[in-house]
């Protein structure tokens, strides 16, 4: 995109269109990747390509057709020779291929520790590239003891376990995609959390309002739907035999039995995949039957109603049976319990414990309905915490949160049982530090959920656009950094250069101009002007789900489940929050500002962005080709590489590759009559001298390169376009002559 002479939007789009129809979706504009989403598998993704693309040399980028996957050999160059840390930050709006991105690089990871591992296993590296798993063997008790022989079974080790470490990694995406995925009208794999891949994998803000209810043409959770489209006799397990998914209030939006439908695999397909992926991951069958018990229970929660009670404040459960299946899922001995647990709260009053009906202030019908839907929440995101913690666990990262015994056990059952019974390689492979000496860092790879604006916007589009923001912020600066340093390196005077800085939004000032206040007024709304366009927020429901509580009662009444599972993930979060972004408040009753849920998510972008800073940055910006959804020209400007290339431009002047620039000069040297000069850069000099206007300061000489102010360069090729008509025309004038 750089070497295009016009710098323009219609240029830049042109390019993109033309590459796109020519199934090349991967552009690159300086060191940023620009992917557009090509709606179907093309044939790029092969192990020999990759493989070809993780023998790249520094400095051989651009010899090769543009491609992901030089982002991640960059990466893994860069931490494995340099040891320096490095980071891979995937954007784009919703739908955009964020998540496929992320899994291609991923894969892309694997196959070169693969090739790696081959070449010092003393394989060929087409073998290994061709996906044959390399499995090093042991050095102990073959009576070598010479140092070298154990440095080079070291190595060989350490290889080996990157490549284990990058395979589970990339085996448990379809498990966490099934658990914290669902369609939206934008996306029909939508990522309703983010993930950060670094050591572990640490995961924000999982949308909690999603187990309860979602918009229509949507879907909740896709594992909601798998549980429903398992066999019969799985069915049977849990409770939920001969139900299907629209018989639930949680899962279906206004019973719309179409939207239960995603393209792709059935359901039922994926059922069975996730099955295998928990299995791989070491959940054993017990615990498995236990987790979907709790997803069953989750769903016929949602099935309870509840009645005015016999007195003015008070309600009841429209009927008793309802509470019968969910109690006995989660393992909840007596139905009584959870009926107090949902219609009443605890509390103490000069030492003394009394029960006093939900919430009085809300209104009756809600107030209840809020309790169970704050339970169901609570049981999915502390299930989805502890399956994210198992990942890690099997992973061989250390765990993020203290594991039950019986899930600890079983996680070192699992990774011994994948390395045939050897101790487990540990993940400092990746975190540094450990006992073998290698690079220190790890290279990380961030998929959070896309900007989104939908018709009707709410606490979660906030958060969600809010971490986008952050995101941007991070890469403008750096954009603006590297245009720095490049004038810097190149010897040219830099003025200070306004870029498009986010950083003040959502300054506490309503009458701040990104602020907007709805007009039409009466609603509870507000707009923000984000860097990628204007959002309106409904602001219904934000304090409740900013307080992200569940009540004392309730989680006392999980903790004493005769599931194991259910005791489990609440003990979890009871006695250790994982570092998570979405963690909970301990107890109810607790309301400072720093426990509210946004608070706690700025926290952890906060430490997600100094986390960043610490390693070496590269970009991947996803673009969504779909015209009837939103035009490609609004997303390159929401995804930045306007703004990267308008800020180079408003440094005054624009970056012209010496190859370019040659051919224009020659192209002119003769009719300018320039005298022979010994350096390229002399007559470069003198020409411009001549060419461009004085006084307009039209261009600056660089170290390697002439940076020219927007036109100039336009100018001069319009110019050359005529001289060459000219020439053209005075050359057939002589060929006339010489008949
Ligand atoms: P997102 O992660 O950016 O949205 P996804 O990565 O889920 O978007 O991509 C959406 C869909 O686009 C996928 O389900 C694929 O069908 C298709 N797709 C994406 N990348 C490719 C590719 N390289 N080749 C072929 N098809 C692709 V969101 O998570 O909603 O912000 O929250
Ligand atoms: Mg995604």
């Amino acid at each position: 995109m750089t070497a295009l002479s016009y710098l323009h939007e219609p240029g830049i789009l042109f390019n993109l269109r033309r590459r796109f129809f020519r199934c090349l979706p991967y552009t690159y504009t300086g060191d940023i990747v620009v992917a557009v989403n090509p709606y179907r598998w093309l044939d790029l993704y092969s192990d020999e390509l990759g493989a070809r693309y993780a023998r790249m040399k520094a400095g051989e980028r651009n010899q090769l057709t543009p491609h992901v996957f030089s982002t991640s050999a960059i990466a893994y160059d860069g931490l494995s020779r340099l040891g320096r840390g490095q980071s891979i930050l995937v954007s784009g709006e919703s739908g955009a291929g964020k998540t496929e991105t992320v899994k291609i690089l991923m894969s892309h990871l694997a196959t070169v520790a693969r090739s790696r591992a081959a070449r010092i296993n003393g394989e060929s590296g087409a073998d290994a590239a061709a996906g044959g798993m390399v499995v090093a063997e042991g050095a102990e008790g073959d009576g070598m003891q010479s140092d070298d022989f154990t440095i080079k079974q070291g190595v060989k080790r350490l290889e080996t376990a990157k490549v284990i470490w990058w395979t589970k990694i990339i085996e448990s995406n379809p498990l966490l995609e099934s658990f914290g995925n669902a369609k939206t009208v934008r996306n029909d794999n939508s990522s309703r959390f983010g993930k950060f891949t670094q050591l572990q994998c640490v995961t924000y803000l999982l949308e909690k309002s999603r187990v309860v209810g979602h918009s229509e043409g949507e879907r909740g959770y896709h594992i909601f739907y798998q549980l429903l489209a398992a066999p019969e006799a799985d069915k049977r397990i849990f409770g939920v035999e001969g139900r299907q998914a629209w018989e639930f209030a949680f899962v279906t939006a206004d019973g719309l039995e179409a939207d239960a439908i995603i393209e792709g695999k059935t359901d039922g397909e994926r059922y069975g995949m996730t099955c295998k992926a928990l299995d791989i991951i070491g959940v054993p069958l017990d615990e498995r039957q236990q987790l979907f018990s709790i997803l069953a229970g989750v769903l016929q929660l949602g099935q309870i109603s509840f009645k005015a009670g016999k007195d003015d404040d008070s309600s009841a459960i429209e009927d008793m049976a309802m509470l019968k299946e969910p109690c006995q899922q989660l393992g909840v001995a007596d139905p009584k319990h959870l009926d107090l647990a949902l219609r009443y709260r605890t509390v103490r009053v000069r030492g003394e414990e009394i029960q006093t009906p939900n919430r009085p202030e809300a209104a009756l019908g809600t107030r209840d309905a809020m309790a169970k839907a704050a339970a169901a929440k609570a049981l999915y995101s502390h299930l989805f915490d502890w399956l994210v913690a198992r990942i890690n666990a099997s992973t061989g990262a250390p765990s993020a949160a203290p594991l039950g015994p019986a899930a600890a056990a079983a996680a070192r059952r699992s990774i011994a049982g994948a390395h045939g019974g050897r101790p487990p390689p540990r993940a400092s492979v990746v975190g540094g530090g450990g006992a073998h000496a290698v690079p220190v860092g790890s290279i990380a790879l961030l998929d959070i959920f896309g900007f989104e604006s939908f018709k009707v916007n709410r606490f979660e589009q906030l958060c969600i656009n809010y971490a986008n923001e952050k995101l941007q912020q991070k890469f403008t600066q750096d954009i603006f950094k590297t245009v720095q340093a490049e004038y810097e390196d190149e010897g040219i005077p830099w003025s200070h250069v306004d870029f498009a800085d986010n950083a003040d939004l959502r300054s506490i000032h309503e009458d701040h101009p990104h602020f907007c206040r709805n007009k039409l007024g009466g609603k509870l709304e507000f707009g923000i002007k984000h860097y990628a366009g204007m959002v309106f927020y409904n602001a219904e429901g934000f304090l409740e789900k900013n307080k992200d509580s569940i009540g004392d009662d309730v989680v006392n009444l999980m903790m004493a489940s005769s599931r194991p599972l259910v005791k489990e993930i609440f003990t979890r979060v009871a006695t250790g929050p994982p570092p998570s972004g979405h963690h909970k408040v301990k107890s109810s009753s607790s309301s400072s500002s720093s426990n509210t849920l946004a608070s706690k998510f700025k926290t952890s972008l906060s430490v997600l962005m100094e986390t960043i800073k610490e390693t070496n940055v590269q970009y991947v910006r996803c673009i969504k080709p779909n015209s009837n959804k939103s035009p490609v020209v609004e997303q390159l400007r929401c995804a930045g590489v306007i703004e990267a290339i308008r800020i180079s431009r408003a440094a005054r002047f624009i970056m012209l590759l010496p190859a370019a620039e040659r051919e224009i000069m020659s192209m002119l040297a003769a009719d300018a009559g320039a005298p022979g000069t010994p350096t390229a850069k002399d007559l470069c000099a003198q020409l411009l001298a001549q060419l461009v206007p004085k006084g307009q300061g039209g261009y600056e000489m660089g170290r390697t390169r002439v940076y020219f102010k927007f036109g100039v360069l336009e100018q001069l090729e319009q110019q050359r376009l005529a001289k060459q008509a000219q020439r053209a025309t005075q050359l057939q004038a002589l060929v006339r002559m010489a008949r």
